[in-house]
């Protein structure tokens, strides 16, 4: 059965996933078939040219009529444009594909997983650095034990776009639209990584900037206001008893997509940077220090559908990775990991981040 793929959006993440798709039939054959028939967007002159480049056999400029005529919808739009169009697919029980974070409020994300509880069509949550090769090595040495009990995580996202004062306005720094500034659209997937790798959290403190307030709009002479943070940071108290620290800034001189992540335990320790993302370093029991790890070994378990080990990978392969697990499941209307509960999780982290800023107290999740 070959699978109808519509996406909303075809920028940054529609490329993304569409060279994913494009990937699959070569590199993962068993993946199940797909066919881009749709790509759904506003500007019907900037969707011709994508749909062309992206292999979409047509073009569409409203999701609604679309969304019950294919079996697989990708929202890859803005934040504030994922629930009503997920809800709608889940509701024709189409597989939905939602990039992060779920929404832009904790009101839409919830309203999309209780859609998706009510249909047994896969409904996924895009935080692509789970399916990286050293995240998922990262995850085994947790799982075995090997780093003993988890005491502590550390997650940083630093990027500079944003440093630049004269740098745009756009809908991610419009809280209307993103729900939040680098703490959704970067923290979101740190947050993740901390849920998937260590435990729930129990409770947050938050902190969040805007450094610059307003910003040049690209439609006209004038400015528009910043209403999300550039930078924040947030402390979590995890239900097992661990400590976390948790930053994300878009106004980082320097730091491009430094996406890293550290883990102490009572054996060991490791940590990874997205700088060097076939790299991980492990601190074993006894070791005066930490080794550096190439993950691209045999174990990991999708190096054999790419290269030998030690030829390395790349963001873009933890993408298709994504898509073959996500299709996988929504091939046999089973659940995939991260699923719309994931999503929803990471969901209440960023708003009760956002609450315990504004209140100045820790709060409970
Ligand atoms: C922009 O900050 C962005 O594209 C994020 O939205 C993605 O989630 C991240 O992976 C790369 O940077």
């Amino acid at each position: 059965m070959t699978l109808r793929v519509a996406f909303l959006g075809y920028r940054f993440m529609g490329t993304a996933h569409a060279n994913a798709l494009a990937r699959l039939p070569m590199f993962f054959p068993d993946a199940p078939d797909t066919h881009r028939q749709v790509l759904i967007g506003r500007d019907e002159s900037a969707l011709a040219e994508a749909a062309d480049r992206l292999g979409f056999a047509e073009t569409a400029t409203s999701w609604r009529e679309i969304v019950d005529d294919v079996d697989v919808f990708y929202n890859l739009a803005p934040n504030y444009l994922h629930a009503d169009p997920a809800v709608a697919a889940l509701e024709n029980d189409v597989h939905v594909l939602s990039e992060k974070p779920l929404a832009h409020t904790l009101s839409d994300a919830e309203r999309m997983a209780a859609a998706a509880a009510d249909t047994d069509a896969t409904a996924a949550v895009a935080f692509n650095y789970r399916f990286l090769p050293a995240v998922a090595r990262a995850k085994t040495l947790v799982e075995s034990g090997e780093l003993g009990e988890i005491r502590a995580f550390r997650g940083q996202y630093l990027q500079d776009w944003l440093t630049d004062p004269t740098a745009p306005w756009s809908w991610r720094t419009d809280a209307d639209l993103a729900g939040s500034g680098a703490l959704g659209d970067l923290g979101a997937h740190t947050l993740d990584l901390a849920r998937f790798l260590v435990a729930d959290v129990a409770r947050v403190s938050g902190h969040t900037r805007t450094f610059v307030d307003e910003r040049p709009d690209p439609e006209s002479d004038e400015t528009r206001a910043v209403t999300v943070d550039d930078a924040f940071t947030a402390q979590l108290a995890f239900e097992n008893g661990a400590m976390g620290t948790v930053e994300a800034s878009r106004v980082a001189p320097g730091r491009k997509n430094d996406h890293r992540i550290e883990l102490d335990g009572t054996d060991g320790a490791l940590r990874w940077s997205l700088e060097r993302p076939n790299e991980l370093l492990v601190r074993r029991s006894g070791a005066r220090g930490f080794e550096r790890e190439l993950v691209t070994e045999a174990d990991d378990p999708y190096v054999d559908r790419w290269w030998p080990p030690g030829h390395v990978l790349g963001w873009e392969h933890a993408i298709v990775h994504e898509n073959y697990e996500f299709l996988r499941a929504a091939a046999t209307d089973e659940s995939h990991d991260p699923d719309f509960q994931a999503g929803l999780a990471v969901q209440r982290l960023l708003d009760a981040i956002l609450r315990a800023d504004a209140e100045g107290r820790w709060v409970e999740c």
